[in-house]
């Protein structure tokens, strides 16, 4: 690791004990679903970085491009002297835009993410890329309660939370996020990517994509679950579902069984009817209006807002 890069380990990491206590509970409720954030061991994180980059997954591309476009602007919003928060962190490859944009001198960069070794590894390449850049990496679930360093006197917190990732939340957790953020950035803001509602054969390309790549980030939980868990189960028995459902605004992505089946977990078996699935995503599709409203009741004053000429997109600032 390069020197300046300071190394907090996670609070509680018994992460397999976890996964596999998650996945028990997943599979014994009805209808059966897992948290997404089981995609993202290293073979996922690499995989959803491909995905980023297909034709068809438009959202990282038109983000990107409003980036490109709008950094100074955005950064104009944050004040002066800056400790910048990213939620979830990952390849750290949007936030070098802002951080373009921002003196280095007055900023102090916290990337946050729950995958330990890409997170290192990605901080490395960030501080080759920035030398003399403060850069404090937190391995932590930026969902549950974690501990920022200190902002420095005079700085204002400011969360970065790309990607749309935020849709990939019920309402409810992103309720609990959004107010959870709104504490710990009191005084500063939010500045967070969402995707917004469109055409449904432009959503369903985007998570059915013709390469499969997508396919095999949904299956990879599984591959996980027989590595890291030791579960048992035919290979072939299982594919990749991904389908808009309008009345929740959302992409749906399951594993379906696709013929009956058995699952063999730690001691237990739970049956799988054929077509019956566990569901293992969902990604919501916002309106810049019904998001900030959902941001108005967590405690946010919204701000400006950046979109593309498709309305595919939206960047909103947000007041904390
Ligand atoms: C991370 N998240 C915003 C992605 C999404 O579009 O919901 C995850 C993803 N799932 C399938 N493709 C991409």
């Amino acid at each position: 690791m390069k020197p300046g890069i300071e190394w907090r380990q996670p609070r509680a990491a018994v992460e397999n004990e976890q996964f596999a206590d998650d996945l028990h509970a997943a599979l014994s409720r009805i209808p059966k679903a897992i948290s997404p954030k089981y995609f993202y061991d290293e073979v996922g994180s690499r995989l959803f970085e491909q995905i980023c980059d297909l034709p068809e997954y438009y959202p990282t591309r038109t983000e990107l491009a409003l980036l490109q476009t709008h950094a100074a602007d955005m950064a104009a919003q944050f004040g002066e002297r800056v400790q910048l928060v990213e939620y979830g962190a990952g390849a750290l490859r949007k936030v070098r835009l802002l951080l373009d944009a921002i003196p280095r001198d007055n900023l102090q960069f916290v990337p946050v993410d729950i995958s330990g070794p890409h997170l290192l590894s990605a901080c490395d390449g960030l501080a080759g890329d920035y030398p003399g850049l403060a850069i404090h990496p937190l391995v932590a679930d930026f969902t549950r309660q974690h501990a920022l360093p200190a902002c420095v006197e005079g700085s204002r917190r400011v969360g970065f939370f790309p990607g749309s990732s935020i849709g990939n939340f019920t309402p409810a957790e992103a309720d609990a996020f959004l107010r959870l953020a709104a504490a710990e950035l009191a005084g500063g803001g939010l500045l967070i990517g969402i995707d917004l509602v469109k055409d449904e054969d432009v959503l369903h390309a985007a998570y059915n994509d013709v390469e499969g790549v997508t396919a095999a980030f949904n299956m990879n939980l599984l591959d996980r679950a027989r590595k890291e868990l030791g579960a048992e189960f035919p290979t072939d028995g299982f594919q990749h579902l991904a389908f808009y459902n309008p009345a929740y605004r959302r992409i749906e992505m399951h594993l379906r069984a696709i013929r009956p089946l058995e699952l063999q977990l730690g001691g237990e078996i739970y049956v799988f009817n054929e077509g019956e699935t566990l569901h293992t995503e969902h990604s919501h599709k916002y309106t810049v209006e019904g998001f900030q409203a959902l941001a108005a009741r967590a405690g946010f004053k919204p701000g400006k807002v950046w979109t593309d000429p498709n309305h595919w997109f939206a960047v909103l600032w947000l007041e904390a």
